[in-house]
């Protein structure tokens, strides 16, 4: 593919170290994930970043109801998410923790930019605060007794001196700028919220702390350390180099995509844009907030003992089936509740059936009645060619789908794709082609399902990368279908000879009556 091809820049929230990753964390992980692969395969310059966040009051508390330094839990607990993310193949170019020194001197770098600046001043702040959540809560919007909104917990009156960022100057700019973009804030329903948000007035917002140490010391006034939120969100600039001349932020920052969870949109698409403002640069590209997923119709929560452990998952039912389930369970976007159930019907019928057996049947009939090669000469009709045009328009309309990060809706034209192949084979019946003696029509449509279950292959590995290889390997093609990309579809001749190798079921199936007694 000689064309030039646009960068594309993916990232994750980075994850609190105070915590085990849950599904939640997962979820998001993975979703990325599939983009940097289908990037990568489209031939795209990609980088993908996931890490930690790993200042503030939350994580000096957990560490010490543990007996250890922040540092120390830390330390321990970021192994927990690098671990997760090889269980679950996913392939982050890097990872970032914010207390690395890359990190904290670019955080020191932008506060004293934008104190000379002036967009940064020292002021003093009273207001109730949630530890916990590590906010103030607007008095309107406490509950009752004093209590959090969020975690209901009771709120602490403090007042400290601390330094402010003037947001408030970036009201308008903000306004300005998601004007004429209705793509940089999805899904749709949260751009207008954040609308009505930015309509509302922005406040300036207080991005320093004295109450407590476990952050990056404020540059020149050490009795400070930077709010944890104003810390974190520049990790997506100081893993890219940022601001040094020559390092990968000057190509990928200006196709930044944040993944994150509804409940810290307002952080990146408010906040976050209006400090890349104050610093010159542009906000991200877009902002994705995707929904909430409870567990069995509940919250999840520790005390309720219903947190789905990812790791748990994906060894008990394989990671590809974990992964394809998150995305196809559930629209981008949306909410959505987590059942085990749900998830083993979902691996029986699409995975077991639709594509597992698509393989398995036309496999054995390349065995039975070809000998294992895969033929090489083709007479195509009308249902071959329609077939064929078919594996183009899908792999075109996926494309589409997954520019706005409609997972689900990629995955259910794959799959209608899928169901067409199956029904392809019913449509000809091979096995009396076979009976007939019909050497030249069986190769054709025996060909022709080779060539679907190699687009089928190159289209689902993104989602389903181990599968995807074996898939591979069993139609006996070299390599592997990431390495072999995404160049336009054709149908095209067999560069050489191409030998089958028919191995164990892609997916087994999970017997429902078993699995209800367990
Ligand atoms: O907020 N359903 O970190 P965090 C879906 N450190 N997604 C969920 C989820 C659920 N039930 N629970 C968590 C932080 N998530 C900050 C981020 S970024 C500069 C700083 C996912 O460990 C979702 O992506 O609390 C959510 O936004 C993120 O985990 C919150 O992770």
């Amino acid at each position: 593919m000689s064309e030039q091809r646009t960068p594309f820049y993916i990232t994750t929230p980075i994850y609190y170290v105070n915590d085990v990753p849950h599904i939640g964390h997962a979820y998001t992980t993975i979703a990325a994930d599939v983009l940097a692969r289908h990037h990568r395969m489209l031939g795209d310059p990609t980088t993908f970043l996931t890490g930690t966040d790993e200042h503030g009051q939350k994580i000096q508390q957990a560490a010490a109801a543990k007996g250890l330094t922040a540092l120390q839990l830390a330390d321990q607990t970021v192994e927990n998410f690098r671990r997760l993310w090889k269980v679950l193949n996913i392939t982050n170019d890097d990872f970032i923790r914010t207390t690395e020194p890359r990190h904290e001197k670019v955080v020191q770098h932008i506060f004293s930019t934008l104190l000379e600046k002036g967009d940064i001043y020292l002021g003093s702040y009273e207001g109730w605060y949630c530890v916990p959540c590590e906010t103030y809560v607007p008095e309107a919007q406490m509950g009752e007794g004093n209590t959090c909104p969020d975690c209901g917990r009771p709120l602490q009156k403090m007042t400290e001196q601390s330094y402010f960022f003037r947001m408030s100057k970036y009201e308008q700019p903000l306004l300005d700028y998601y004007e004429g973009l209705p793509e940089a804030i999805l899904p749709r329903t949260r751009a207008n919220e954040i609308l009505s948000f930015l309509r509302g007035g922005l406040k300036d917002q207080s991005i320093s702390r004295t109450t407590m140490k476990w952050g990056v010391p404020v540059p020149g006034d050490e009795q400070h350390v930077v709010y944890v939120w104003f810390d974190a969100l520049i990790n997506y600039l100081s893993a890219l180099g940022y601001p040094e001349a020559g390092k990968p932020w000057e190509t990928f920052w200006p196709v930044a995509h944040h993944l994150v969870g509804k409940d810290i949109i307002r952080f990146h698409s408010v906040v976050w844009p209006a400090l890349l403002l104050a610093l010159g640069l542009q906000p991200p590209k877009r902002v994705f907030a995707h929904g909430w997923w409870t567990v069995e119709g509940d919250k999840m929560s520790k005390s309720k003992g219903n947190v789905v452990d990812p790791f748990e998952m994906a060894e008990r039912y394989g990671v590809d089936v974990f992964r394809y389930f998150l995305l196809r369970e559930v629209p981008f976007g949306l909410d959505g509740d987590f059942s085990e159930l749900a998830l083993v019907q979902r691996s029986n019928a699409d995975l077991a059936n639709d594509l597992g057996n698509l393989l398995n049947r036309t496999l054995q009939m390349v065995e039975k009645y070809c000998g294992g090669q895969v033929p090489s000469a083709v007479h195509p009709e009308a249902l071959d060619r329609e077939l064929e045009i078919l594996a183009g328009r899908t792999a075109e309309e996926m494309d589409r789908l997954l520019e706005r990060f409609a997972f689900d809706e990629a995955l259910k034209a794959l799959w209608a794709f899928l169901g067409r192949s199956n029904k392809y084979i019913d449509e000809n019946l091979p096995w009396n082609l076979a009976k007939e003696g019909n050497q030249e029509r069986l190769d054709t449509v025996l060909r022709t399902l080779f060539e679907a279950l190699r687009q089928a292959a190159l289209l689902s590995a993104p989602f389903l990368p181990e599968t995807a290889q074996r898939m591979w390997d069993q139609l006996g093609l070299p390599g592997t279908p990431e390495g072999t990309g995404r160049s336009p579809w054709s149908f095209g001749p067999l560069p050489q000879p191409v030998q089958v190798r028919k191995a164990g079921v892609l997916f087994p199936r999970v017997d429902l009556e078993q699995w209800k007694v367990e």
